[in-house]
């Protein structure tokens, strides 16, 4: 800590501190138009100059660090005067008509209390831009003070705006072509965030905030930290918060994309289906109605025959109820979701390999890493404010090795990228290990105290020497080798891995293999290393947790080994059946030994892989009830009870993001009509089965009291604690600070962990003469998932349609243009969109999103599942591509 006086007081700090900053804490804040602290020091407005001990001239306080015993004034006659004459020189051309319009404005109001009105006038000539749905640009109003330009570079990356001439003639301007979007903005809105004059605006915030709230942004995984600003019972704007996840950073869906939550679609009503056709009704007689149909169901076929999808949508709490309520009120263990079909792969095989199935270590240490090795993640779209952290590590010096069959954007970024073959992970790890193995590039020490297995692996992976499967995996032996050196020497190295290695037939074993290369390397248990799956969406890690998987409870703990403290904290005893995940559950269905299915914030019609399959096992069902936001695809077409749900922005609770992280979920405004929050239906259903007891919570508080009490990793992450503290579990007690990186001294029972020798399968689905091409899927920045929420904002207008993705070549073979719809047909279905030619793809291969309801993008993939635990190989399919007639 750092002492010195500021304007007579003592005031403490850290070392390092910017003096600006320690003003601001210590209540003396200084006036200032190019400071932000998310950014580099600048010192180009020059209105924030105080007067320190022992220097002749004011200094500039946003490029002076504190230093022990400084003496500091912050105001005085010389000062007043400094700060005015500055001003006059940036007010001297700002229009007058915008600070007559918005006195409130931080900066008008700073105009306004040093007596310095505006000289200038509407300009014209400078740079223009109105065709973004989110990003006004007003450059009349700039002062030049280059805030957009640095966030641009030093937070987001993308490098958009430029600072032009110099002096009087300096103009703010977008580089690289003529509109924001053209240039490669991806609307992340952090250089209007920072912009200090209202040059840059937000365009379609409406009226201002009168109440904010801090929260978890309901989309991705990252579970970044967001002030939601709400006029009139509507979110009108969203505003990134100082926190450890994102750092005062969001992307384009987290700060912009909240207008689903006051859709005119959104349902408000309980309803049934009746003749076909949906009947608004009240609570109770949708309750009544969902009851009675589940106990006569449960008393003709037994419990079995019900399944429960939980939603990596809701929160912890919500989750931890619906797999109480499968077990407790049902009982049944058929209980599962979404993360059945993402990284479930990634748990089986960090929990078989290490003990814990999550990732090993936190985004925190993403600037600790020196490399990255990212495997079938692509993170500056879909995880992008990780994505955007990686990438300014890279931009410092840390190296990149990318495995992916397209070039994203890292890859474009790395030292190495190899384009694996799609289906090719395993041999491709394997040749990577054997590369190590063969070069002496393997950690020894850490070998000889943490590792097990090490001969048979080593004869293992033998095998699988670069040269030998360089033709196999579509990359070169040299790559291969180049991109081993970099992983296993630039140490700590940090894996990110995403679906590209789990949605496989060997997606568990595609993860083994990867965690093989941290034990090889010594990459675990270290910051800036480890294994880390980049998770899903806000709250599928938390989903899974909570016990929403048929094998396990809550916290991931056995029903073997724990099932008799949750039968004696649940008063009853637990079903002795295996239950089904969701795969297994439609299988059960298309057999008719599943009747009924409560599915909750989770579209299976569209997302679940194969589509016509599960169209025919839904079809089969005599109760499909849904709950949700909106009448979604399984809504639609299967659903016999709507229950309306209220949206993260409406509720309480906790989600747990991808780095183990718990985080409060607060509502920022009420519930549209008779919408309720998920605990609150699931408890009222309870009731209505006879079975109150258990289910009488006041709130997600008490829920997440008895949550702690049967989860011993989770006991230590209080309400009260996570008002103010970032903690990640384990963390056992009230006390305890939480477990930031996993396997420090030891892996879990064990000092040691077994490198696993994972043979290769290939994938059933090969290219022939009728289908000579590999698809896989995925998605991109604007659009979410099943496009409920991000399709029902002007994210739609950024991204308006998926694409198929396309390299030159194979277009020019076919004879296809760009934009021209195209009908991809595999063995399993078929479905048309429209042609993009890009030379990120590699020729042979495809890649389309699945983002919008209509194109039914799931028709093509294929029933190939993960051999361990039923992921739906969603990224490799054989296809054949025709034009579309007309
Ligand atoms: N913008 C946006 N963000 C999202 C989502 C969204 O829909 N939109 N969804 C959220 C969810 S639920 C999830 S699970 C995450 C997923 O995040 P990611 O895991 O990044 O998801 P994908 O885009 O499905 O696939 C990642 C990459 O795998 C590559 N790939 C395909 N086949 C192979 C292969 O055989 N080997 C290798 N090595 N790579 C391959 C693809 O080219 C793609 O770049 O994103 C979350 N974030
Ligand atoms: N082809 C292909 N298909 C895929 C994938 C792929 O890579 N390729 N990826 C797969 C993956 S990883 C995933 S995770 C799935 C995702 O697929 P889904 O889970 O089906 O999709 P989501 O859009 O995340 O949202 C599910 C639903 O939750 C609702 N919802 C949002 N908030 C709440 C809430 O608070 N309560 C309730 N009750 N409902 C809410 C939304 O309206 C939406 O209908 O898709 C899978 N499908
Ligand atoms: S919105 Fe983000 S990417 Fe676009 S110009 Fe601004 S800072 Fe750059
Ligand atoms: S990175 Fe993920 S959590 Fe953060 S704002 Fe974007 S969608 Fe939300
Ligand atoms: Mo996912």
């Amino acid at each position: 800590m750092v002492r010195l006086t500021i304007d007579g007081a003592p005031w403490e700090t850290a070392e390092g501190t910017l003096l600006i900053d320690a003003l601001s804490a210590a209540g003396s804040a200084v006036p200032n138009l190019c400071h932000d602290k998310r950014l580099m020091p600048f010192g180009g407005c020059r209105l924030c100059v105080v007067h320190v001990d022992g220097y002749a001239n004011p200094v500039a306080s946003c490029t002076t660090e504190v230093a022990e015993g400084m003496s500091v004034q912050t105001h005085s006659s010389t000062l007043q005067a400094l700060c005015r004459t500055n001003l006059e020189l940036i007010a001297a051309r700002y229009p007058r008509s915008a600070y007559a319009a918005d006195p409130r404005h931080p900066f008008h109001r700073l105009l306004t209390d040093y007596g310095v009105p505006p000289g200038g006038k509407r300009e014209d000539g400078l740079f223009r831009d109105d065709s973004h749905p989110y990003l006004g640009v007003s450059m009349d109003r700039c002062v030049y003070c280059q805030r957009c330009v640095r966030i641009c570079e030093e937070v987001q990356g993308q490098f958009i705006w430029e600072a032009i001439g110099r002096n009087d003639a300096s103009r703010i301007a977008v580089g690289r072509g003529p509109t924001l979007r053209e240039a490669g903005c991806v609307s992340c809105g952090a250089c209007v965030d920072t912009c200090a004059s209202g040059a840059l605006f937000d365009k379609r915030q409406v009226s201002r905030a009168t109440a904010w709230t801090r929260t978890t942004c309901a989309y991705c995984g990252v579970g970044c930290q967001m002030d939601v600003g709400v006029a009139n019972g509507r979110v009108v704007t969203v505003r990134p918060a100082d926190r450890p996840v994102n750092r005062g950073h969001l992307c384009v869906k987290g700060r912009y994309a909240f207008e689903y939550n006051h859709a005119p679609d959104r349902v408000t009503q309980p309803m049934l289906r009746r003749d076909g056709r949906w009947q608004p009704v009240g609570w109770g007689e949708a309750l009544d109605f969902a009851a009675t149909q589940l106990q006569a169901i449960v008393m003709r076929h037994g419990p079995d025959a019900v399944g429960v999808l939980a939603s990596s949508r809701a929160t912890n709490e919500e989750n931890y109820l619906a797999q109480k309520f499968a077990r407790v009120v049902l009982g049944t263990h058929n209980i599962d979701c979404c993360a059945r079909v993402c990284h479930t792969p990634s748990a089986r095989a960090l929990k078989t390999m290490l003990g814990i199935g999550a990732a090993t270590n936190s985004f925190d240490d993403i600037e600790r890493a020196s490399a990255f090795l990212v495997c079938g993640a692509n993170p500056t779209e879909n995880h992008p404010v990780v994505g955007a952290r990686i990438k300014q590590a890279v931009l410092k010096g840390a190296r990149l090795v990318v495995i992916d069959p397209r070039r994203t954007e890292l890859a474009a970024l790395a030292d190495v990228h190899l384009p694996v073959r799609m289906g090719c992970n395993v041999p491709l790890f394997n040749a990577l290990a054997a590369a190590m193995i063969e070069e002496g590039w393997v950690d020894r020490a850490f070998l000889a105290e943490r590792v097990d297995g090490f001969e048979a692996f080593a004869a293992h992976v033998a095998a699988f020497s670069p040269e030998r499967v360089a033709d196999l995996c579509g990359v070169p032996a040299a790559a291969i080798r180049a991109a081993a050196r970099i992983y296993a020497q630039s140490r700590p190295a940090m894996c990110f891995h995403g679906l590209g290695v789990t949605e496989h037939l060997q997606g568990s074993e595609g993860v083994m293999a990867l965690v093989n290369l941290a034990l090889l390397t010594g990459n675990l248990g270290k910051p800036g290393a480890g294994i880390n799956p980049l998770r899903g969406q806000n709250n599928v890690q938390g989903a899974a947790q909570m016990g929403c998987d048929p094998s396990v409870l809550t916290g991931a703990q056995s029903i073997a080994q724990a099932g008799a403290r949750f039968e004696q904290a649940w008063g009853t005893r637990l079903p002795a059946t295996r239950g089904l995940d969701v795969l297994e559950m439609m299988d059960a269905a298309q057999a008719g030994r599943l009747k009924a299915l409560w599915v909750m914030g989770y579209d299976i019609y569209l997302s679940l892989a194969n589509a016509n399959a599960t169209a025919a096992a839904l079809a089969a069902l005599d109760l499909v009830i849904v709950q949700d936001l909106f009448v979604n695809q399984t809504a639609e077409a299967f659903g016999t009870v709507f229950l309306p749900a209220a949206s993260s922005f409406e509720k309480e609770g906790t989600f747990m993001n991808s780095d183990r992280r718990v985080q409060r979920v607060r509502a920022a405004t009420t519930a549209p009509g008779q919408a309720r929050p998920d605990w609150w239906i699931i408890q009222a259903l309870a009731a209505r089965m006879g079975k109150p007891k258990g289910f009488a919570f006041e709130g997600p508080q008490q829920i997440w009291d008895e949550v702690r009490a049967l989860w011993p990793d989770g006991a230590g992450l209080t309400y009260a604690r996570l008002e103010h503290e970032d903690l990640h579990w384990p963390c056992l007690d009230q006390s305890h600070p939480g477990t930031a990186v996993l396997h420090r001294d030891a892996f879990v029972g064990s000092k040691t962990a077994t490198l696993v020798p994972v043979p290769y399968v290939p994938t059933p689905e090969q290219t022939d003469d009728a289908y000579p091409l590999l698809l896989t899927t995925g998605r991109v920045l604007d659009q979410f998932n099943a496009g409920t929420m991000s399709c029902r904002t002007p994210n739609a207008a950024l991204r308006p349609s998926d694409t198929l993705d396309m390299a030159p070549a194979d277009a020019a073979r076919l004879g296809l243009v760009e934009g021209e719809m195209v009908r991809v047909s595999s063995r399993h279905g078929s479905a048309a969109l429209p042609l993009h030619i890009t030379d990120a793809m590699q020729a042979g291969q495809l890649f389309c999103s699945f983002h919008r309801p209509d194109l039914r993008i799931n028709a093509l993939t294929s029933p190939v599942r993960d051999r361990l635990v039923h992921a739906p190989e969603f990224k490799v399919t054989a296809v054949r591509v025709e034009k579309v007639a007309g």
